[in-house]
């Protein structure tokens, strides 16, 4: 007996040796597949993005992806959103991506990552830092020096904290992909593409299996590709898939079919509708990738929300909504849709799904409306908004050299002689970067925007105050123009004169809010409603009652007859809203953000005209989301609730 033990004992560390090896993932030339310890491996993945989706909500979001027979997600790591200045990096809380990664794999799935250095996403610009653009003349996406530096610094930091999580080493991480669809941009700088596959290797091993994406297409292919990184494309429903992976197999004549995004819906733009995507279409396409035995990632299966001032933009400028609901099978707020079922019934014909309950769509609540009051302008506020104080220069300056990532700038000067009849004032070279609010000694005359409306007459005396509140409204994140600067980034002209000697105001608006420094507005003898104002600042507070159960929930907030702004909830920077141009209406406020225990703060920040000319003006929170709209709104159609009054 006892040598039957011994033996048994003995021959243990040549099973672990053999059958129980250390976890292994790799490409099969020979077989035309992955390998997962050694065995065929298909995965069938999905688009979550952590950095647009409240950490308290990504288990919710990761566990009805894997109800709905996925095996792996992909997701982009935004350097931005990590290193918001040189050398500060961020990553806790909603920016934990250890925990990210970490909880997808304690959910059962596998992990396709990509973490750029640029990886578009309808990110600001593409995820690349916009202190990138101090040195003014970089070449992004390239071998510039400048760039290289910054992005080996940055991997330095990053890949080290993804080691460990490689599928190799006992993570869910089974692919990295090396930068984003290098084959779409002009520079084709193949001594770029070898410089970040030598990096990345130098950090996350030799065994690593490290991929890059392209469009469907030789063109793509030519510049986005490199030996050592397997070629995957992406292409989406409706399209031949035979010939779109015939593509990828010019670049890999070996190896697995990969669509590395299928896209199940589509972005979005300010000012055009919503895009949709019919759910039939999507699985249909996808049933066709997965019968020729493709991996496949659907991009997005959840897109979430460009919370604060995250959104990018497309060339010719077209900045991106708050909302990322793509149309993606769950919604940004995480819900179930008939493309998520549509899908599910596609995978269950290759793979078992998984038993038991889906988790459900999460109430929304409709708290009513809240009453707001009028707080001071941003002239009126500068003394507390501007935390840098004035910068004083002969031509106007650019956020970065201003050391201003995003938001709003105030650029102020004086009529340099006396405009009693209207006086052109314009940008001759498009220099408005995004949007500018233009007043005189304190009274709104119009809006200027980027590529839309490069003048507008304004009178005076001369030395009359002129202020110009610029705001970015998003950097390109896709093309040759990503290295998108914001701004007054050329001169302005009065009439056929020049603007010359600058003061400009970085405004530090999130912290202002945050630490309550917005004061009662200033008295005006406001006699008339104006056709525009200057952009003011409201705030109200609504109470959600302890005694309701479940409460906090999610909700929408919804403001009729405002214009354009932004939202704060409790100082947490909802993003923004533009109803008048659309199509999103209505601005996700994940309960999260929310509180039973002390009255709710709602700051916006109007930067047109509030509807408050006419009576109490409020905003309102409802149960349902507008994605889809610009709205003409009746005014009186609002209930009050949760203020303090009402419980009293
Ligand atoms: C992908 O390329 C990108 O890799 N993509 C899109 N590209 C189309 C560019 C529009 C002019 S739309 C949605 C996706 C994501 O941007 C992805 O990051």
């Amino acid at each position: 007996m006892h040598l039957l033990i011994l033996g048994s004992v003995l021959l243990l560390p040549l099973v672990i040796g053999h059958s129980l090896g250390a976890p292994s993932f790799s490409i099969d030339y020979k077989n035309d597949c992955f390998r997962k310890d050694g065995e065929v491996f298909r995965y069938i993945s999905g688009s979550i993005h952590y950095s647009r989706i409240p950490r308290v909500y990504w288990k919710d979001r990761l566990l009805k992806m894997y109800m709905a027979g996925l095996n792996a997600i992909q997701t982009y790591i935004p350097w931005n959103y990590h290193e918001e200045s040189p050398g500060r990096y961020s990553f806790s809380g909603d920016r934990d991506v250890e925990h990210f990664l970490q909880l997808a794999k304690d959910i059962g799935f596998l992990v396709i990552l990509r973490p750029g250095p640029y990886i578009c996403a309808e990110w600001d610009m593409g995820g690349l830092p916009a202190w990138l653009l101090k040195k003014d003349d970089i070449v992004l996406r390239s071998s510039d020096a400048d760039y290289i530096a910054a992005v080996d610094k940055w991997m330095g930091t990053l890949l080290p904290m993804m080691k460990p999580f490689l599928y190799q080493n006992g993570g869910p991480i089974i692919t990295v992909q090396v930068e984003n669809e290098y084959g779409s941009y002009f520079a084709c700088d193949y001594n770029y593409l070898r410089h970040l596959s030598t990096l990345f290797r130098s950090h996350l091993g030799d065994d690593a299996v490290l991929f890059t994406t392209d469009g469907a297409g030789a063109g793509y292919l030519k510049c986005g590709s490199l030996q050592g990184l397997y070629a995957t494309v992406d292409f989406g429903p409706g399209g031949n898939v035979t010939a779109a992976f015939e593509a990828q197999r010019c670049a890999e004549p070996h190896g697995p079919l990969v669509n590395s995004e299928f896209y199940t819906g589509w972005l979005d733009h300010w000012g055009s509708p919503h895009s949709v995507v019919p759910a039939a279409l999507v699985a249909k396409s996808l049933n066709e990738i997965l019968a020729v035995g493709a991996s496949v990632n659907l991009y997005m299966f959840i897109g979430g929300t460009n919370f604060g001032y995250w959104n990018g933009a497309n060339w010719p400028y077209g900045p991106q909504p708050t909302s990322y609901d793509y149309d993606a099978p769950l919604t940004e707020a995480g819900d179930l849709t008939e493309k998520y079922f549509a899908i599910r019934e596609v995978i269950k014909l290759y793979r078992k799904i998984p038993e038991g309950p889906i988790p459900p769509t999460t109430p929304k609540y409709a708290y009513g409306t809240v009453v707001l009051k009028k707080l001071q302008t941003i002239p009126d506020a500068l003394e507390n908004l501007s935390f840098s104080g004035p910068v004083k220069s002969m031509y106007p300056q650019t956020f970065v050299e201003l050391n201003q990532a995003f938001g709003y700038v105030l650029y102020r000067t004086a009529l340099p002689f006396n405009c009693s009849a209207p006086t052109p004032l314009s940008s001759p070279l498009n220099g408005i970067h995004d949007r500018a609010y233009v007043s005189v000694e304190g009274v709104a005359v119009g809006i200027l925007e980027r590529d839309k409306a490069l003048t507008v007459n304004v009178s005076g005396k001369a030395g009359s105050q002129l202020d110009i509140l610029v705001e970015n409204m998003g950097r390109i994140n896709y093309g040759k123009y990503i290295n998108d600067f914001k701004g007054l980034v050329s001169n302005m002209t009065l009439g056929s004169d020049m603007l010359r000697g600058w003061t400009m105001y970085s405004l530090s608006i999130d912290e202002a809010i945050r630490e309550g420094l917005l004061g009662e507005m200033t008295p005006t003898d406001e006699s008339q409603p104006a056709a525009l104002a200057l952009p003011t600042f409201y705030q109200g507070s609504f109470i959600i009652p302890e005694g309701i159960p479940d409460l906090p929930q999610d909700t929408y907030i919804n403001l009729p007859e405002w214009r354009k702004g932004h939202v704060w909830i409790n100082g947490f920077n909802l993003g923004r809203y533009w109803p008048s141009r659309g199509p999103q209406v209505t601005l996700f406020v994940p309960a999260s953000v929310l509180s039973s225990a002390a009255p709710n703060n709602v700051t916006v920040l109007e930067l047109e005209e509030a509807p408050c000319s006419s009576g109490p003006c409020g905003v309102e929170f409802i149960s349902t989301p507008i994605l889809n709209a610009t709205v003409q709104f009746n005014r009186h159609q609002h209930r009050r609730l949760f203020n303090k009054e009402d419980l009293l």
